[in-house]
């Protein structure tokens, strides 16, 4: 089983591939960017591979040269950079898409895994307990790609039984590798800048909800939604989470480790993306089909953060 990564030096590539390595063998996972990692440029790994997503000649090279069966596709242009530049949004993220969609059908891939985001929710979607089927017209750039990405997986489900699958994720706490242009992206800075300044401003209001998971759980949604049997699932895309928390809430819970921690709040145009997305999800469809169970709540990720950064960050 021959399993290929784009995005792979972003902020989920970076904690998958090595879990997919660990799991299913060094050989069989090949790693791709457009950012190619200094660390892999001098180890001149075969398996780390320079790969636009934009490029689908060198797409079809590398899945037949690596005889690859399964494409995770992470490359992505997120919400709040999205909004500036509109028209490579849509490239990278519906463009980019197709071209994986469509080798993914000509070369028989066994599956495909790409996430699509709560962004896909709009203002007129219920913003409290969000159900997986409902009123999807986002009015972001990034949430536009998203949904367009959903219906166009379903299509390529349909039409050409290819096996495409997805789970809708909440912003994603991390301490490896930063996330790149997200509106979620406040609450992994903070604790970088709680830990280095014991200050942060947030572009986000105080009371700003939005929901939340820590990587080591993304990283296992990702490992179990590849290895759910076809017969459990019952649609493509699933909402997941396993958190939701104001700014202030993770602000609280960061000071009960870091006393002298203060926060401000300096809302920028990021404040207008988030005030589109749901407080909360129902991700009750995952857990019933393929036994979706996150680990980690807002006290067991703060204490694990501030655990694991500490050592990198003082
Ligand atoms: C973003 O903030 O753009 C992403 C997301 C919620 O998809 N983290």
């Amino acid at each position: 089983m021959n399993i290929l990564v784009i995005g792979a030096n972003g902020q989920i590539g970076s904690e998958l591939v090595p879990a997919l390595r660990e799991k299913f063998g060094r050989n069989n996972v090949i790693a791709a960017d457009k950012k190619i990692s200094k660390k892999s440029k001098s180890s001149n790994d075969d398996k780390d591979l320079f790969l636009d997503v934009l490029n689908k000649e060198s797409l079809e090279k590398i899945v037949s040269e690596n005889d690859i069966q399964i494409i995770f596709h992470l490359a992505a242009i997120l919400s709040a950079i999205a909004e500036n530049v509109p028209q490579k949004g849509w490239d990278i993220n519906i463009n980019g898409l197709m071209n994986i969609l469509e080798v993914g059908r000509n070369h028989n891939i066994k599956k495909i895994i790409w996430p699509s985001s709560i962004a896909v929710f709009g203002p007129k979607t219920p913003k409290i307990n969000t159900p997986n089927d409902t009123i999807l017209r986002p009015t972001t750039m990034y949430g536009i790609t998203k949904v367009s990405g959903e219906l166009l997986i379903n299509y390529y489900h349909e039409k050409y039984d290819l096996d495409v699958r997805s789970v809708r994720l909440p912003g994603i706490i991390s301490n490896k590798t930063l996330p790149g242009g997200g509106t979620t992206d406040y609450a992994v800075e903070i604790f970088y800048e709680a830990l280095k300044n014991k200050k942060y401003i947030s572009f986000l209001k105080r009371d700003t909800k939005l929901p939340m998971m820590y990587m080591p759980d993304c990283i296992s949604a990702m490992i179990m939604l590849l290895e759910a049997e076809s017969s459990q699932l019952k649609r493509r895309v699933y909402n997941i989470t396993s958190m939701s928390f104001s700014v202030e809430e993770i602000a609280q819970e960061i000071k009960r480790h870091i006393p002298e921690f203060v926060i401000q709040y300096d809302p920028d145009f990021r404040q207008e993306i988030a005030n589109t997305w749901p407080e909360s999800i129902n991700d009750s469809l995952a857990r019933k089909e393929w036994k979706w169970n996150p680990s980690y709540d807002l006290c067991a990720m703060t204490k694990d953060m501030i655990q694991k950064l500490k050592k990198r960050v003082l």
